[in-house]
């Protein structure tokens, strides 16, 4: 089937450069996403937007370009619970790609069995309003308890606007918990200021809680110019997120997020988004356990070492 992308929709980036920045061997890109292709995968009914198709062979060359070992592939919401997509994407990728599912309530035991076998390790939950309808939290939380019983985790994606009014739920997950884009907050505002700080305490509080210090692109107003002739793109976002890389050096994991849906202003250049890891993790020690430790033992821990 045929699909037009939302109008307007920018494409990925078809020739990121290299990055300055060398990752540690065995790094993983632990949030990106596979989009189609429409044609073979097709989007789900119920989608908020039709994505310009994104092909596991893609992420794949990507991942090798920027010098990344492994992916963690989250399922996007342009497909649903129907998670073909993605489980086509972990089959194909010799064991290098793990998986973040959505999952509905009416799903049986055989289906998650085969999700775990393909490589899920977690689902992800979505409160962000304009991607998604509303779930009860009864349902998900239905949904929770059952993929306790595999050892996955749940990814939340939420705006920081929002997490008080989710914070006595999130805190009744029975499983280790990560936070997509560090809860996505307001980098107009001081990192020291009473919105980050909830989201600090957050972390502080519930030692089940991880963060992907992901997005710049998504969060910052001062956009992808370097200043100084340096590649020190996203500046306004680098105090927040190296700071929940410094206070939580165990609990934080990096992603590009290709192929970055719904960004409407510029597409980033993923060689870019790599220069960025060096500024908010800047010891050889962070970055290991940022790209390599963390990520490994979340989604590969047969295989860690941490
Ligand atoms: C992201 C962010 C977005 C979209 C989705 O599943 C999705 O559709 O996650 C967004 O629009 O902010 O993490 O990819």
């Amino acid at each position: 089937m045929a699909f037009d992308k939302t109008p307007g929709w920018l494409d990925w980036h078809a020739h990121p450069g290299k990055p300055r920045f060398v990752p540690p061997a065995g790094a993983v890109d632990a949030h990106c996403h596979v989009f189609g292709p429409g044609d073979v995968f097709p989007y789900a009914p119920e989608r908020k937007y039709t994505p310009c198709d994104a092909s596991r062979q893609q992420l794949f060359a990507l991942r090798d370009h920027l010098g990344f070992a492994r992916n963690v592939i989250v399922q996007a919401t342009c497909h649903g619970a129907d998670n073909r997509a993605l489980v086509d994407a972990l089959l194909h990728s010799e064991g290098r790609a793990r998986g973040v599912a959505t999952v509905r309530r009416d799903i049986g035991d055989a289906e998650l069995q085969t999700l775990h076998e393909a490589g899920v390790r977690g689902v992800r939950f979505n409160f962000v309003k304009r991607l998604v309808d509303f779930t009860p939290s009864d349902e998900l939380l239905e949904v929770a308890h059952r993929v306790a019983h595999w050892g996955w985790h749940v990814v939340i994606y939420f705006e920081a606007v929002d997490l008080p009014e989710l914070w006595d739920f999130f805190s009744a997950l029975p499983t280790a918990v990560v936070v997509d884009h560090m809860g996505r907050p307001d980098v107009t505002q001081p990192v020291d200021g009473p919105e980050f700080e909830l989201f600090v305490r957050f972390m502080r509080e519930h030692a089940n809680v991880w963060s992907k210090v992901t997005c710049p692109e998504r969060l910052s107003i001062t956009g992808p110019r370097a200043l100084d002739g340096e590649r020190a793109a996203y500046r306004d976002v680098v105090p927040f997120a190296r700071r929940i890389v410094e206070s939580f050096p165990d609990r934080v994991l990096w992603g590009t997020d290709w192929p970055h849906p719904n960004l409407k202003d510029h597409m980033p250049d993923d060689g870019l988004l790599v220069d960025f890891v060096p500024h908010i993790a800047p010891t050889a020690e962070l970055k290991r356990k940022l790209l390599v430790d963390n990520p490994m033992r979340l989604y590969w821990p047969e295989q860690s070492k941490g």
